[in-house]
């Protein structure tokens, strides 16, 4: 797969991972997810960074959901996050990350004051709003995609790249690492963010969106710094099956084509 981001993984650092003690919770986590879903991946790819012990059940996303699985979750998305023995079910994946981050505050995944925290907060909105909602009409609007990708691509070069150039460094200049406010390990942003800019990438890498190619031209320079270091991360790339996402992707991408040539709309 030429221009798969996955190919420079080796310039990441696989040890940082290791490098953080192991985190046992009280109560067991049991994370019910699909490799298929950037929501679901959220959870996955934070409980592996921060090496928190959990298990992990997948649920078919392609089939109607069990039974048990609608007494969990009545909506039948994934992720859930089950505590203990369900003495807590958690849903919503920006909820879950929050619960990690009251559940191991040490480890950073919300960070800093409760102003940097906000700021956190608010650029995952802000990233929502400018870049997830788009991707996804990329798969309803399949037609209009090259139009999309410039959408997405304005968006991250004038929006969230200038954003994020504020948020890389502290504002007392004390932090050094290069995720979020200076983080050294990745933080709440970096773990809300990273599974939807991994699939805007596996786009581009399998040439699945015409006009869509993420560089420092296109899409400004601090959002391509920021991007390498991501796709750097062993666990990013533990967390991420990358065949089963693309083949997802076109799927999903011939059945938007299909319902647009059924209702007749012409590119
Ligand atoms: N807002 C939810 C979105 C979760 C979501 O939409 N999950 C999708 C997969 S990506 C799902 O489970 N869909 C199954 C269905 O709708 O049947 C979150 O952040 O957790």
């Amino acid at each position: 797969m030429a221009g798969c981001p996955y190919l420079a993984l080796k310039q990441g650092s696989p040890a940082d991972i290791k490098a953080r003690p192991d985190i046992t919770p009280e109560h067991p986590l049991t994370l019910y997810t699909s490799p298929l879903c950037p929501y679901a991946h959220r959870i996955h790819l934070a409980l592996l960074e921060c090496n928190i012990a959990h298990t992990l059940i997948e649920i078919d996303l392609e089939n109607p959901r069990p039974e048990w699985y609608l007494e969990l979750n009545a909506e039948g998305k994934v992720p859930v996050m089950k505590v203990g023995d369900g003495e807590c079910v958690l849903r919503e994946s920006l909820l879950i990350l929050e619960f990690l981050a009251d559940l191991v505050p040490g480890v950073g995944i919300l960070r800093g004051s409760a102003v940097e925290r906000a700021q956190a907060r608010l650029f995952v909105d802000v990233f929502g709003k400018e870049v997830i909602a788009p991707y996804y009409t990329l798969f309803t609007h399949p037609s209009r995609a090259p139009q999309i990708a410039t959408q997405i691509l304005t968006a991250l070069k004038t929006k969230i790249s200038p954003l994020l150039a504020k948020h890389l460094s502290t504002s007392s200049g004390i932090g050094i690492g290069p995720f979020f406010n200076a983080a050294m390990y990745p933080t709440y942003v970096e773990y809300a963010l990273t599974p939807f800019i991994l699939r805007l990438k596996v786009m581009e890498a399998n040439n699945l969106i015409e006009g869509l190619v993420i560089n420092s031209e296109t899409a400004g320079h601090e959002f391509a710094g920021w991007c390498a270091v991501l796709m750097g991360r062993e666990g990013v790339r533990k967390s991420f099956e990358v065949r089963r996402v693309v083949e997802r992707m076109v799927k999903k991408l011939e059945e938007g084509r299909a319902k647009e040539a059924e209702e007749g709309v012409a590119r």
